[in-house]
């Protein structure tokens, strides 16, 4: 992928940015901010993005829009932070996780055939008081700052890389998942919009989905506005 980024100073959202320049504008086209005055989680919450981080979108161009695109960007994420020599996890379905604190999340939102891809990665900023003890950055687990630039870098090839195994094989990025999550064999809490579901991780499905045993019975959790909670 030929990446072409747009660097903004401040943003509502690089999401909505990127949304913005839809239908005029090119697979590839990267837009990070320095900051983000409305940074966005799913469902209205809030991303907190003070300077500092990585709060970027990617615009992809996907052949059909499939739910497991949304693994892509937390698998990208999670190597690039093996190659600084951290051990991340992916929460399903699209967090990134360092033992019991939250290093990043992505947001993948569709648009008329497009796919916006965003992901907040906390690196050199600091994390807001409300967030101390959930949420963990780059630089407090490595003891000093990281080049933002080279970081951005290396999380866009990894996300290249990601990105052409899922063209070639979604179901080799599903392989991903199940490799670098921590959630299987363990009892997690599922909150829904319909209430909360407490069962055993056995697998993820090849379409993506979470799978529960629940009292004996599989249920099957899909992508959408879900949480996830556990207890390493
Ligand atoms: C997410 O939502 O984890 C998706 C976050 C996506 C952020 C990127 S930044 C670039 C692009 N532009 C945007 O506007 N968004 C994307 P969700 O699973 O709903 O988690 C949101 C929850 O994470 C919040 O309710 C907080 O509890 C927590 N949180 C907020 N800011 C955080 C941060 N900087 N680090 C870790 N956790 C945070």
């Amino acid at each position: 992928m030929k990446w072409r980024i747009i660097t903004l100073d401040e943003v509502d959202s690089t999401n909505e940015y990127a949304k913005r320049l839809i239908p005029n504008v090119e697979e590839g086209t990267v837009v990070i901010a320095r900051r983000q005055s409305s940074g966005k989680g799913r469902r209205g919450r809030t991303w907190a993005s003070p300077e500092g981080g990585l709060w970027m979108s990617v615009v992809l161009k996907p052949p059909e829009i499939d739910p497991r695109l949304v693994f892509v960007g937390a698998l990208a994420v999670a190597d690039t932070l093996e190659e600084f020599g951290i051990d991340a996890w992916v929460k399903w379905p699209n967090d990134v996780w360092v033992g019991e604190r939250k290093i990043s999340g992505t947001l993948t939102e569709a648009k008329i055939g497009f796919a916006i891809m965003g992901i907040g990665l906390n690196v050199n900023n600091d994390i807001p008081e409300e967030l101390k003890g959930y949420a963990v950055s780059m630089r407090e687990l490595l003891g000093e700052p990281v080049d933002l630039e080279s970081l951005t870098q290396r999380v866009l090839s990894d996300l290249d890389r990601w990105y052409g195994v899922f063209l070639e094989d979604p179901l080799i990025v599903v392989e991903g998942v199940k490799r670098k999550t921590l959630l299987l064999g363990r009892t997690v809490r599922v909150l829904r919009e319909d209430g909360e579901l407490v069962g055993r991780a056995i697998d993820i499905s090849d379409d993506g989905s979470l799978l529960l045993d629940v009292d004996g019975q599989t249920v099957k959790v899909v992508y959408g506005d879900v949480s996830v909670r556990i207890n390493l």
